[in-house]
């Protein structure tokens, strides 16, 4: 396939004014007629000819300026149309008409059909599935929509920006026009036709304006909207509040579909979203669930300034709106939220998905420099890594420049298609620094690692700490540059308070180290006591830090540092040590290490009703087995580490019996609030009773909370210990029977009793998912569904999908090959769950590399599928 380089950017030869274009729905033959108007870019030659993009299209018709044009001076292909003899200066207008089918489109990109609805994805490259166009970000015009269904069929006809109007029209049809004022690329836009159930409200703006906000579900679904709306609401608020930005239209609309390939789009002014990211109700929905819609709905509605408004210049830039637009609403959520937990949270998720991207053979730049298909850059890395570099810039600039800079880049980009270069030129500018050498985080991939060593001498008062930073080569570049790590830092004296000097030297004010050389001394003169060093505080620096610190050094931290995510990512520290060497042992068939002293502080944080409940619950919840498996990095036994953590989890739980037991009782009693501290209280009574059902070594406890549960969050956590811990236990089928009869009508409560299922430790999971693949009704073109079952089996079954037989492996071959001829991007996506197979031990290697090679010599794979295969291959 061929490869796309950032360095050939190339504006368009031709420059489109404006769009209008004329949908006739049906789901088989689907007319568009799209009217372009354009005009020769200065400076093209008269020769030069107009090329637009496609994508299985067949062209029904084509003219200049209303007229017919000659076949002789165009060709066309489903992939392209090449009109030749344009004129030279003077604006025109082509006119492209195409049929599609809807109906029998299974990749869910470009126009479809999803449970009746008509429905858009254009992002990245689905306009070109509508019709002939320039289908690239750089390329913005203003659009006029024309929709015209059956109203039968379709009650409401939506597409971007305002309503125009709209009427009856012949054989019980019905059109509606709808026009957006703001130019955008294809990318955004959308329409959406069906009949939906409709919840409104309405949000006046800082200038006063009012807005109709509408939000469409399935019918009968409107209940369930109320929580998305309520978030959107205070999205809109926040973006005024923190960053002074106003939405821009007379109404902002977000459709629920059941099948989506992400979590959502953020359309100009109409926003399409998996239902699973809107739909949320108490009995239906876990804290988690709500917890995502809350962030989700933040998410899209703050692309309208970063990503819409200011969008990007080319597909490199793609972290340009998803980095900063994750970056917004991590801190939107914090300021909803307990702000260390939600960082907590996020600094868990980087570290097991993005740490192993980075870390294996799908390692790219935050700013990729090549690709072969644009959907498998839709990465961890773009947007969470993105997200990370936003944060440090923060970090380097300060909280007052950063929002100058945030400030410049509205006032001067907006209208654009921006470029990293142009984001950090803003913040350079307002902070007065360079950013050269740390625009690296953009361009160079891996996880940085910094070694630390600190020397207390007793008789001087003075404390050294060294710092040296490596970053090992990752595929395509092999030598790297030193790069800009600030590292946030505290030193926390014998006392437990903190000293309040500065090291020596420019690079280290504000509590911050400024490591941009490969190695660096840090000298801290005038400390009363020998102090204990809390580094990469807050995770200041996506980097892994390497440091001989005593578990007792790692105790003071958890037990005094004034910043709550250094007490959690020391006693995470100590957790993470204490499971890798007693995998290593498990391995090696040896005796495990007791685990008493990780167990006492364990117990000690969780009794500690001083605590937040869910700060509590986070520092209860042991590193998973992917992050023991990530820290030992080669020649995973995924066994042994089941083995050893289950081990430890039992030492916990039995020398915390007593606390477990009471806490399990402590969920919130009354009405259920999806508001953090009742989250919180009930997440810490969730892992209390995990724990405690552990040490009782029976099902019982967790049954009964599933019988007497009144909400999803509790019945779920109930059911996950049973399928957790007695997989195999008469109870535990007796509970996944009656969830499945109680929500059979209900495919997203239905995806959690697929998942839980899946994700049941042991070999033996293998076929209970082949059993429920072949169930009859196993909807195989839902991509919740199959990310449900064999995502979660995938991702998230260390032990069942790493079978030492390689059956976990031949069934995701098997899938994939076969998802990828009805949907592409999903099929490619399920893939990324073998990314870290070369850190397996080696027989587990050979199986896995067998079921890829068997991938790669499947026929007919898609570009998506190829692309991945090929690099994980390589
Ligand atoms: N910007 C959106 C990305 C997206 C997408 C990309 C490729 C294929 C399908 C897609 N659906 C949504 C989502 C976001 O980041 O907000
Ligand atoms: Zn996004």
């Amino acid at each position: 396939g061929q490869v796309f380089k950032l360095k050939d950017y190339k504006p368009t030869d031709f420059v489109v004014e404006r769009i209008d274009l004329t949908f006739e729905l049906d789901p088989r033959e689907t007319k568009v007629i799209s009217r372009v108007i354009l005009h020769r870019r200065e400076g093209v030659a008269k020769d030069v000819p107009l090329v637009f993009d496609g994508d299985e299209l067949t062209l029904d018709g084509l003219q200049l300026d209303g007229s017919d044009i000659d076949p002789a001076l165009y060709d066309v292909t489903p992939d392209t149309l090449v009109i030749r003899g344009l004129p030279e200066s003077a604006p025109f207008e082509v006119t492209v008409s195409t049929t599609i089918s809807p109906e029998t489109n299974t990749a869910l990109m470009g126009l479809y059909r999803t449970n009746g609805v008509y429905c858009t994805q254009c992002e990245a490259e689905g306009f070109r599935r509508i019709t002939y166009f320039y289908d690239r970000p750089d390329v913005l015009a203003v659009y006029t929509v024309t929709i015209i269904a059956s109203k039968d069929e379709a009650k409401y006809l939506l597409s971007n920006g305002n309503y125009l109007g709209g009427g009856n029209y012949d054989e019980g049809r019905h059109f509606a026009a709808w026009f957006d004022p703001h130019p955008k690329p294809s990318y955004l836009f959308a329409l959406v036709a069906g009949d939906l159930g409709l919840i409104e409200d309405t949000f006046t703006t800082m200038s006063g304006r009012e807005v109709a906000l509408k939000i469409y579900v399935e019918h009968g679904k409107e209940p369930r909207a109320g929580y998305a709306m309520d978030a959107l609401k205070r999205s809109m608020r926040w973006d005024e509040e923190v960053y002074g930005r106003e939405y821009d239209l007379d109404i902002f609309q977000i459709v629920a579909v059941s099948d989506f390939n992400m979590g959502a789009m953020e359309n100009k002014g109409l926003n399409v979203f998996n239902d699973k990211y809107v739909l949320a109700d108490p009995a239906t929905a876990t804290d988690a669930d709500f917890a995502n819609i809350e962030a989700i709905i933040a998410h899209e509605y703050f692309h309208n300034w970063t990503g819409n408004r200011i969008t990007c210049r080319d597909w490199f830039q793609l972290c340009l709106k998803e980095g900063l637009t994750v970056y917004r609403d991590h801190a939107f959520s914090a300021d909803q939220r307990s702000a260390p937990v939600k960082r907590i949270a996020e600094i868990r998720l980087l570290k097991a998905h993005q740490f192993p991207e980075d870390a294996g053979p799908l390692a790219h730049p935050v700013r990729p420099e090549s690709y072969r298909e644009i959907n498998n850059f839709y990465t961890t890395t773009v947007y969470e890594k993105g997200s990370e570099v936003v944060r440090m810039i923060r970090t380097v600039v300060g909280a007052e420049d950063f929002r100058k800079g945030m400030d410049l880049y509205f006032e001067r980009h907006d209208g654009d298609a921006a470029t990293i270069e142009d984001f950090l030129a803003c913040f350079a500018e307002a902070s007065g620094r360079d950013f050269k050498q740390f625009s690296l985080w953009y361009s160079q991939a891996g996880t940085p690692s910094v070694t630390v060593s600190t020397d207390w001498n007793e008789a001087k008062k003075t404390f050294k700490v060294t710092l040296e930073q490596s970053l090992a080569p990752t595929p395509g570049q092999s030598r790297k540059a030193p790069m800009h790590i600030p590292l946030a830092y505290g030193l926390i004296l014998p006392d437990g308070s903190e000293f309040a000097g500065h090291p020596t030297g420019k690079e280290a004010a504000d509590g911050v180290l400024h490591l941009t050389r490969r190695r660096q001394v840090f000298t801290f003169t005038g400390v009363p006591g020998r102090p204990v060093l809390s580094i990469n505080r807050g995770f200041s620096a996506p980097v892994n830090i390497a440091m001989e610190q005593s578990t007792a050094d790692l105790a003071h931290i958890a037990r005094h540092d004034s910043d709550g995510v250094a007490r959690w990512q020391a006693i995470s520290e100590q957790a993470t040590r204490h499971l890798v060497e007693a995998s290593r042992l498990a391995r090696d068939g040896r005796n495990l290490p007791s685990a008493r002293d990780l167990a006492d502080i364990l117990v000690a944080t969780a009794a500690d009703d001083s605590l937040e409940p869910a700060f509590r619950a986070q520092a209860l919840t042991l590193p998973a087995e992917s992050d023991i498996a990530r820290e030992i990095g080669s020649n995973i036994d995924p066994d042994a580490i089941h083995a050893a953590r289950e081990a430890v989890l039992s030492e916990i739980a039995r020398a915390g019996l007593a606390v477990f037991s009471d806490l399990a009782d402590g969920a919130p009693k009354g009405p259920y609030s999806p508001g953090a501290a009742d989250a919180g209280r009930r997440a810490l009574a969730g892992i209390a009773m995990n724990y405690a059902a552990i040490a009782e070594g029976s099902p019982a406890r967790a049954k009964a909370a599933f019988d007497a549960a009144d909400n999803m969050t509790t019945l779920s956590q109930a059911l996950q210990v049973m399928t957790q811990n007695f997989p195999a236990a008469a109870e535990t089928r007796q509970a996944l029977d009656t969830f499945r009869t109680r929500f059979a009508d209900d495919p997203l409560v239905l995806d959690k009793w697929y998942s839980l299922q899946a994700l049941a430790p042991g070999a033996g999971t293998r076929a209970r998912v082949e059993e429920l693949l072949a169930g009859k009704d196993f909807d195989r073109t839902n991509p919740n569904r199959m990310r449900a079952l064999v995502g979660a089996f995938t991702s998230g079954n260390p032990t069942g999908f790493n079978a030492a037989d390689g059956g976990g492996y031949r069934l995701l071959a098997r899938e994939v090959v076969d998802i990828d001829k009805r949907n592409p991007q999903l099929a490619a996506r399920l893939l990324t769950a073998m990314r870290s197979w070369r850190s397996l031990e080696a027989e587990r290697q050979e199986q896995a590399r067998l079921a890829l090679v068997s991938i790669r010599s499947a026929g007919n794979l898609s570009a998506d599928v190829s692309d991945i295969v090929d690099r994980m291959l390589a």
